[in-house]
């Protein structure tokens, strides 16, 4: 059975015997090796995905959601709180019941996934949808958490990047070194300031050698990094990094500039060229958001701009059924045939 995340990496965690360790166990996800795409088996550069669709919640949002909530427990809070595009949201709320508190989470209404509205719902999660974006939905949560006795569980809460650091460690554990290049989508920013903590500190306490250079991927229609100033309006089909003004961008830009990396715009073609892609020629299914990080590192093979040998790690950052809307837009279900041996076969294509 794995352990808890926060019993694994214990010495690198704020906690103590006074924490109550609240977690379902998450982490250990697979580090996938990846066989394509084509750009990448020609130029000898091998790929993995740390699959974190496979956290008990289905996102990487478990690494730090098990932290918050310990941490809110020891200091005896009775209530979470998070803005979410969907996401902390389900997380936040599977986490809070089983601590046995409350959560109250604000999401942008009609442009959260379905899947991740199921979640929240069942786990029991009191949910406000409010009619404006996820920043809107920060800004409000913010000020309910200042105005009530309610802790923010958003990842301006030290706590969420502390556990979601520990992605680093697993791919450090598993590959024994750093990768060449890590790549991954930036909504909020608050994963990439978290993955280049966790490479920094084993970076300073000499177990690696080099840190990796971070590439960050926003979506072309909600890419203020990019762009250099908030977007009013984002827009994208990747819902979860539907994001105008992320809480993290400093530490997004400290990321880029200090691993020599670099944060780009993909548009939702090739967002969508690399989900169906990862489906349907890798096996693994995850949800729009996820496939920015291939999108990018994708155009970058091609482009040439990843040197031989090279080795890219991809983060992808949540389960395709999060978000079967999506699903069921890009892929057609054919019309119901005859319960007939011949009319299944003519329909199977045989
Ligand atoms: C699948 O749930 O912001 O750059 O409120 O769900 O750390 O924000 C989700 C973000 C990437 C971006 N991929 O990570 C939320 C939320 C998926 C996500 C991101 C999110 P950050």
């Amino acid at each position: 059975m794995n352990q808890p995340l926060l019993e694994r990496y214990r010495q690198r965690l704020p906690i103590s015997s006074a924490t109550p360790v609240v977690s379902l166990n998450e982490g250990d996800t697979p580090l996938i090796p990846l066989s394509g795409p084509p750009a990448a088996r020609e130029r000898g550069v091998s790929l993995f995905a740390k699959f974190e669709g496979a956290n008990p919640t289905g996102s990487f949002k478990d690494r730090g959601m098990t932290l918050a909530v310990s941490k809110a427990a020891e200091h005896g809070a009775q209530a979470v709180a998070a803005a979410s595009t969907g996401n902390t949201a389900a997380s936040a709320a599977a986490y809070a019941a089983r601590a046995g508190m409350k959560a109250i989470v604000v999401l942008p209404a009609g442009y959260v996934a379905a899947g991740k509205v199921a979640q929240s719902l069942v786990h029991g999660a009191r949910i406000v949808q409010v009619s404006g974006n996820f920043d809107d939905a920060l800004r409000l949560v913010r000020e309910l958490t200042e105005n009530y006795p309610v802790t923010l569980v958003n990842s301006v809460n030290p706590f969420r990047i502390q556990g979601q650091k520990t992605l680093a460690f697993e791919v450090v554990d598993d590959l024994g070194t750093a990768p060449t290049y890590h790549a991954l989508p930036v909504g909020n920013a608050g994963n990439i300031t978290a993955h280049w903590l966790g490479y920094s500190e084993l970076y300073e306490d000499g177990v690696i050698e080099s840190r990796p250079r971070m590439l960050g991927f926003q979506a072309a229609g909600a890419a203020p990094i990019v762009a250099g100033h908030p977007i009013e309006k984002p827009q994208t089909i990747a819902t979860a990094i539907r994001i105008g003004n992320p809480a993290s961008w400093q530490g997004a830009v400290n990321a880029r500039d200090e691993s020599h990396g670099a944060i780009e715009a993909v548009s939702d073609e090739e967002i969508l060229r690399a989900y169906h892609y990862l489906a349907s020629r890798e096996g693994i299914f995850v949800e729009p958001a996820s496939a920015a990080g291939l999108a990018g590192v994708w155009r970058w093979l091609e482009a040439g701009r990843i040197e031989e040998g090279a080795t890219v790690v991809l983060t992808l950052t949540g389960h395709g059924l999060k978000d079967p809307g999506t699903a069921e837009r890009e892929v057609r279900l054919p019309e119901p045939v005859p319960a007939e041996l011949s009319a299944v076969a003519a329909a199977a294509g045989l």
